[in-house]
């Protein structure tokens, strides 16, 4: 991790900036994979697993039996795991459901706003090195919540032709019924598209990598949604001098470990702090299975030394990071303070691994200082609103002439007319 002391403000955003992702020479390769998934369907998806997954798919869909097979296999420790995080997710996601209020704007002009299910959403699971099979509660929790009629799952299945068995037993568990074989830009095509197995959605969720991220973005041309925008993971860490630095240290190799792009930020006003992180650090890592991941992670990563409380918070802001963790003594104090963050985890007893897994939070969040602009996900991400209203007689006669002077002015006499002709 490289220090940083005192950074001029005018250097902020060049040190704040994260590494670029090349997109554009994907691009032509994520182009023809839609292409082909569009032509030739489920032959298309079955050819790419051959070729990018190196694996036979015979059929693309998830049988009960391999689901069943995948229950039998787990521990009743991890289920019941598993159990709590969902409990704890549907708590929290619950309490987003609103309710209609109809409104007089004024009198006999009555306006209101209904939530409406998005009907047929796809969720993306990716594969990898780590099955990340809490993201399918982050999902389809919401989306149950939400009230989704159709939500499918897609994930590429490991050169044995299988899929991670944790990965099954959550998604049958959260509701899901449809499981498919395939991964990548393709598994992105499919569900935007439809196949002979798979069927179309309206709206596509879920993480996955450069060329997932380059399919997402590709198929909101043809006018189907998706969640956010997603980069690589990261979290930025604030710690004055009451924070512990084996907890600090904990957090960041937490982040560092989902993989070499993963950032990791450390802001603080002590430099004996930054000292006791980094030495902590350098010793956490030795003990771990994927330190290659962290290590690397941590190359790319800064530790940023400030005067005061305040640049901090100012600072933090411009960075807007995905996952933020306030180890301060005023934590909450300078929690108010904060307005560009994904999630925000306060005290030396909040790390992210709970906001990941378990304490009810979304953990499907926006990178890439993107959380300047855009929410994580949550019930909202599977729903529309559509707007009512309905005028009385004398409503429309309140209202009228505003209409009509209005619709006069832009030169639209038909709009004008629409109202006249039932106010006279
Ligand atoms: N930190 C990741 C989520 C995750 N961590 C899943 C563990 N499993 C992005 O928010
Ligand atoms: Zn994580």
């Amino acid at each position: 991790m490289q220090i940083i002391k005192h950074p001029k403000k005018s250097e902020w955003s060049k040190l704040l900036k994260r590494p670029a992702i090349e997109a554009s020479s994907l691009e032509a390769s994520v182009v023809n994979i839609l292409h082909e998934v569009k032509a030739s369907g489920d032959e298309a998806l079955k050819r790419f697993a051959t070729i990018f997954d190196k694996v036979t798919v015979t059929e693309i869909q998830v049988t009960n039996a391999e689901i069943d097979a995948a229950s039998a296999s787990l521990s009743n420790e991890l289920k019941d795991a598993i159990a709590l995080a969902k409990q704890n997710i549907e708590t929290f996601h619950r309490k987003q459901v609103s309710t209609v209020e109809k409104i007089e704007t004024m009198p006999g002009v009555l306006c209101w706003r209904k939530t409406v299910a998005i009907e047929k959403v796809g969720l993306y699971i990716p594969g990898g090195t780590a099955p990340l099979f809490s993201t399918i509660l982050m999902l389809a929790i919401p989306a149950k919540i939400a009230g989704c009629k159709e939500i499918i799952l897609c994930t590429p299945p490991s050169k044995d032709g299988k899929i991670n068995a944790a990965i099954l037993y959550t998604a049958q568990l959260a509701g899901i019924t449809k499981i498919f074989k395939t991964g990548g830009a393709q598994a992105i095509g499919a569900m935007a598209y439809g196949t002979q197995t798979i069927p179309q959605v309206y709206k596509i969720f879920g993480p996955g990598n450069q060329y997932v991220t380059a399919a997402k973005q590709l198929v909101q041309k043809d006018g189907v949604a998706i969640d956010m925008p997603a980069g690589p993971s990261e979290v930025c860490v604030m710690a004055d001098d009451t924070a512990d630095p084996s907890f600090v240290a904990a957090d960041l190799l937490s982040q560092a470990e989902h993989g070499i792009d993963s950032q990791v930020l450390l802001v603080s006003t002590s430099v004996q702090m930054i000292d006791a992180v980094l030495k902590e650090t350098a010793e956490q890592l030795k003990a771990l299975p994927r330190k290659e991941f962290a290590a690397k992670a941590l190359e790319n990563s800064k530790a940023i030394l400030l005067p005061t409380v305040a640049e901090m918070i100012e600072l933090v802001n411009e960075y807007a990071a995905e996952h933020l963790i306030i180890s301060c003594k005023d934590d909450e104090a300078i929690a108010e303070q904060i307005i560009n963050a994904g999630s925000i985890f306060l005290g030396n007893y909040s790390p992210e691994s709970v906001g990941d897994y378990a304490s009810g939070t979304n953990h499907t969040l926006p990178t890439n200082g993107y959380a300047k602009a855009y929410s994580g996900v949550s019930v909202d991400s599977f729903v529309k609103k559509i707007t009512f209203q309905k005028l009385s007689k004398e409503g429309l006669q309140q209202i009228g002439k505003a209409v009509e002077l209005m619709a006069e002015a832009e030169g639209l006499l038909a709009h004008a007319e629409a109202v006249r002709k039932r106010n006279q």
